[in-house]
């Protein structure tokens, strides 16, 4: 028997529209790998790399990393996990960056999720980020069982430095101009698969519900 093949997805949406907290869904039920960009961004930020040093300045103002570079990291990441199912979260976030990917990949599916930006700014002043693992809270949405620590480890929470008022406006600004030109890129290559709304577990239930038919369609083809 032909084993089903591996799948290739991207999750897409502003800052804060939920792209963590549904991958983290997504991977407990379909088992994919999750790939974050900024989790990796941040990982290399707390560990002191050369790359974190030079890049915390860029990612606090809400400012895009460079397309080179961010393309080479993760496209490098995504060698190392070339027979595992994966689902990409926070890149491509520019057209060249989808370019890079599509050199080496062909995606499956691109699930957008679509959540006004009022909803946003609201959520992310009360997010708590665990940086080693990159799970999210949420004082209002979905708050850590011990306030300020986490529910897995044990170990402390932070805020981001990237979560205040006017860096997350920045970040808005940027989505605008250099990431939405990448929904139109999925758009008119038939991948794109938006989910609105402005609350995150009446989105779910579409995007898992999606998932499971996108899935088993694609496994009926192979096996
Ligand atoms: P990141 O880390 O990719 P963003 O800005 O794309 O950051 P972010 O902020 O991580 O995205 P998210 O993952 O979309 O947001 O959202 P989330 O964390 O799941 O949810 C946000 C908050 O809302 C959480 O507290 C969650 O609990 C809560 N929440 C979720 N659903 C609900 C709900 O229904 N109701 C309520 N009340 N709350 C809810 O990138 C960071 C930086 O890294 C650089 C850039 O500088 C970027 O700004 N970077 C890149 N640069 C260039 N190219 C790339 N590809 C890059 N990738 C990262
Ligand atoms: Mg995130």
């Amino acid at each position: 028997m032909v084993l089903p093949r591996v799948i290739r997805a991207v999750i897409m949406g502003a800052p804060g529209s939920g792209k963590g907290t549904v991958s983290g869904r997504i991977t407990k039920t379909f088992g994919l790998k999750h790939i974050s960009s900024g989790d990796i961004l941040r990982a290399n930020i707390n560990a002191q790399t050369e790359l974190g040093l030079l890049m915390k300045s860029c990612i606090d103002q809400g400012q895009l990393v460079p397309d080179d570079v961010m393309s080479r990291l993760i496209l490098n990441d995504l060698r190392a996990i070339d027979s595992s199912s994966w689902l990409l979260d926070g890149f491509p976030r520019t057209v060249s960056q989808a370019e890079a990917l599509d050199d080496v990949y062909t995606l499956d599916t691109v699930i957008n999720l679509n959540v006004p930006f009022q909803t946003i700014k609201q959520r992310l002043t009360s997010r708590w980020t665990h940086l080693p693992s990159g799970r999210v809270y949420n004082t209002d949405f979905n708050p850590p069982k011990v306030p300020g620590f986490d529910d897995e480890t044990g170990e402390p929470l932070f805020q981001r430095d990237d979560d205040r008022p006017e860096t997350v406006t920045r970040r808005l600004k940027s989505y605008e101009t250099q990431t939405e030109p990448v929904l139109e890129y999925y758009r008119s290559k038939g991948v794109l698969e938006t989910f609105s709304g402005t609350e995150t577990n009446k989105i779910w239930p579409h995007v898992e519900v999606f998932l499971q038919r996108k899935l088993s369609s694609i496994n009926q083809k192979v096996v």
